[in-house]
C-alpha cells in the first residue's frame, strides 16, 4: 500500500509541486491531508521511522545498567530516563503513521534491515560511567540535532520534537551530573569517566550523519526543511559545546588535533573514522546482531498481545455490524 501510495503522487514539476514549494519557503507547517511529493513523504517516512527506531533501540545500552546502578536513586532516575525514550519512540512511529505508513510495517522493514536506526546504539556499555557518556554526549548530540527539527516543515515531526526535546535536557543534565561526580570522585572513578568519553567521542560526532560532501539527502531535505542545518554546521556546535564542558569536568577530549580557531570562532577538530561509520551502518558494529537479536525477541514475544488486540477489534466491528 505504501508503495504504491508513493508512486501515485504527481510529478515534481506540476503546478501541485510548485506550490507546495512556495507553502514551504513560506514557512507554512505542512499537514497530513495535504497534497505533497512522493519524495517528501517518502524522505519523511525514512527519517522519521529512523527516528522511531533510534529511540526504541536505544533503550537497550542503557537498559542494560537499570539492575546494576549504583544507588536506589539513580536507578529510579534511569528507569524514567529509559521509559521516556520509549515515549519518544511512540510519538515518532504515530507521527510516521500520518504519512500512511503503519507501525508494524516499519517495524518489520528495522528487522529485517531495511530500515536503519542511528549507529551510535551499536557501541557498548562497558562501565557505569557509560551512563554519564551516553546521558552528556549521546542525548546532548540528539538535542542539537533535534532542536532545529521542532521548525521542520511537517506538522506532526515539529510537534512531536517539541515535546521530545523538553525531555533529552533532562536526559543530558542527568548524565552530566553522573559525570560531574565520578570526575570528583576517586582516581579510579575519574579513569572511569575519562575512558567512556574517550570511547563515546568519536561514535557521538558520528551521530551527525557523514560530512556534507558525502550526505545523500541533506540538499534536498533542506530544500523541503525537513532538515534545518548540514550535519557538518550541527556537528560543529555540538564539539563547541561539549569542549568546555569537558575542560570544566576537568577530562580530555580525545583528539589531539583539537584546537580554537578564532577566524571561525570554533574548534578545529579530527573527523572521525568515516570507514568505521560505515561499517556500522553496513551492521558490522560491536553490537548491531546483538541489537537487532534483541527488536527480533520483542517483536516475537509480544506476538500474543498483536493477535489478541486485533482478535477484540475484529469481534468489536462484528458485534457493530450485528447491531446495525
Ligand atoms: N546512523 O544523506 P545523509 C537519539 C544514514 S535520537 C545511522 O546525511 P540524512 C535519542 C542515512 O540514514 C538519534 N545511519 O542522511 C536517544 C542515510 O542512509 P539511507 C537519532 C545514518 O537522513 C538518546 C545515509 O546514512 N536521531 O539518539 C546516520 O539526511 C539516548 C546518508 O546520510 C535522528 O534520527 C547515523 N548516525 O541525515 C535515544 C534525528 N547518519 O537512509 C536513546 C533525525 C546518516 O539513505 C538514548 N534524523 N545515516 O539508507 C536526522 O536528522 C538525519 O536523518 C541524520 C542523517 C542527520 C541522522
Amino acid at each position: 500500500m505504501y508503495a504504491q501510495m508513493v508512486k501515485s503522487e504527481a510529478a515534481d514539476d506540476s503546478p501541485e509541486a510548485i506550490s507546495f514549494q512556495a507553502r514551504i519557503d513560506a514557512g507554512e507547517k505542512i499537514e497530513p491531508k495535504d497534497w505533497m511529493p512522493a519524495g517528501y513523504r517518502k524522505t519523511l517516512i525514512r527519517q522519521i521511522g529512523q527516528h522511531a527506531h533510534s529511540e526504541i533501540v536505544g533503550q537497550l545500552p542503557e537498559g542494560n545498567w537499570i539492575t546494576r546502578a549504583p544507588t536506589l536513586e539513580r536507578k529510579a532516575i534511569l528507569l524514567a530516563k529509559v521509559q521516556d525514550e520509549a515515549g519518544h519512540g511512540l510519538y515518532l512511529y504515530c507521527a510516521a503513521e500520518t504519512l500512511g505508513v503503519s507501525r508494524d510495517d516499519l517495524t518489520e522493514m528495522l528487522l529485517d534491515g531495511r530500515m536503519k536506526y542511528s549507529s551510535i546504539f551499536n557501541y557498548p556499555t562497558l562501565t557505569w560511567a557509560d551512563m554519564g557518556a551516553v546521558g552528556w554526549l549521546v542525548d546532548g548530540a540528539a538535542i542539537m540535532n533535534q532542536v532545529p527539527l521542532q521548525r521542520t516543515s511537517y506538522g506532526p515531526y515539529s510537534r512531536a520534537m517539541i515535546r521530545v526535546c523538553k525531555e533529552e535536557s533532562f536526559h543530558q543534565r542527568k548524565g552530566f551530573d553522573i559525570m560531574r561526580k565520578m570526575s570528583n570522585g576517586t582516581p579510579a572513578q575519574k579513569r572511569m569517566a575519562q575512558d567512556a568519553l574517550n570511547r563515546f567521542w568519536e561514535p557521538s560526532l558520528m551521530m551527525f550523519g557523514p560530512s556534507d560532501k558525502d550526505s545523500v539527502h541533506s540538499a534536498q531535505s533542506m530544500a523541503w526543511k525537513i532538515k534545518m542545518n548540514t550535519n557538518d554546521e550541527l556537528r560543529q556546535k555540538f564539539v563547541d559545546q561539549t569542549v568546555p564542558q569537558a575542560d570544566y569536568l576537568g577530562l580530555t577530549v580525545p583528539d589531539e588535533t583539537l584546537k580554537w580557531n578564532d577566524e571561525k570562532g570554533g574548534y578545529d577538530f579530527a573527523e572521525p573514522d568515516w570507514a568505521e561509520f560505515y561499517e556500522v551502518l553496513k551492521g558490522n558494529g560491536p553490537c548491531n546482531r546483538e541489537r537487532l537479536a534483541a527488536r527480533n525477541k520483542a517483536w516475537d514475544d509480544g506476538a500474543w498481545v498483536r493477535d489478541g488486540l486485533s482478535a477484540y477489534g475484529q469481534k468489536r466491528a462484528a458485534r457493530k455490524v450485528a447491531a446495525q
